[in-house]
């Protein structure tokens, strides 16, 4: 009885229909880091937005935390495997921050401290799929998570949430990033097992 009891609780697992394509649940939380965790004190730090135009608009730490905050309950899914089902979240919707910003470029590359860098489409980043998150379970995003803050695209694999995030520049062209250039996809639906190309 043991026996079938397990199995058929693996089989409940592997069915979970929150569970995209060849991943596996975790409840952990692993940290995935390319390189040291970067340290930068909230006063010299700043979000910021450059467009194909070179026109940039930037936000303070305490500007951040006067626009609308919300509350983000969203799965999350890295390309080696693991998922993790009902993450909270609290962060300023990319809407927010894209709201005033002329542009008709159709991709971002978002830059962190530390130089890691990311591509995703603006149609990702808008429409209520995107924000930048400093808070993770209640308490503020730990160091080795990407706090302060973090760019959070919980749709797209989680190499596309660049942790340390500082910036997005606006480009014509879906040039790759960091992991991009490195044989991950471009895109990185984690539902069509958009991992690599
Ligand atoms: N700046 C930066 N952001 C990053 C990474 C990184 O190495 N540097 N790793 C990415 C990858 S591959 C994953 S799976 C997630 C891991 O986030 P976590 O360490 O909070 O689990 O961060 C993503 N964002
Ligand atoms: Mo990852």
């Amino acid at each position: 009885m043991a026996e079938f009891s397990r199995g058929f609780g693996a089989r409940r697992r592997e069915s979970d229909p929150h569970l995209p394509p060849g991943q596996y649940l975790t409840s952990d939380f692993p940290v995935l880091s390319a390189g040291p965790t970067p340290r930068v004190a909230i006063e010299d730090w700043e979000f910021s937005v450059v467009t194909e135009t070179a026109v940039r608009t930037s936000w303070s730490w305490d500007e951040l935390m006067a626009l609308p905050i919300e509350d983000i309950d969203t799965d999350i899914h890295c390309v080696t495997r693991w998922s993790k089902l009902g993450t909270h979240w609290r962060g300023v919707s990319l809407d927010v921050l894209l709201a005033d910003v002329v542009t008709s470029a159709p991709s971002a590359m978002a830059h962190s401290d530390g130089g890691y860098t990311t591509n995703v489409p603006l149609a990702d980043l808008r429409g209520g799929k995107a924000w930048v998150a400093f808070e993770f379970d209640g308490a503020p995003l730990a160091p080795e998570h990407g706090g302060p803050a973090r760019l959070l695209v919980p749709h797209l694999y989680f190499w596309k949430s660049a942790k340390w995030v500082r910036g997005l520049v606006l480009q014509e062209h879906d040039d790759p990033g960091f992991w991009e250039q490195n044989g991950y996809n471009l895109h990185g639906d984690p539902w069509r097992e958009e991992r690599y190309w």
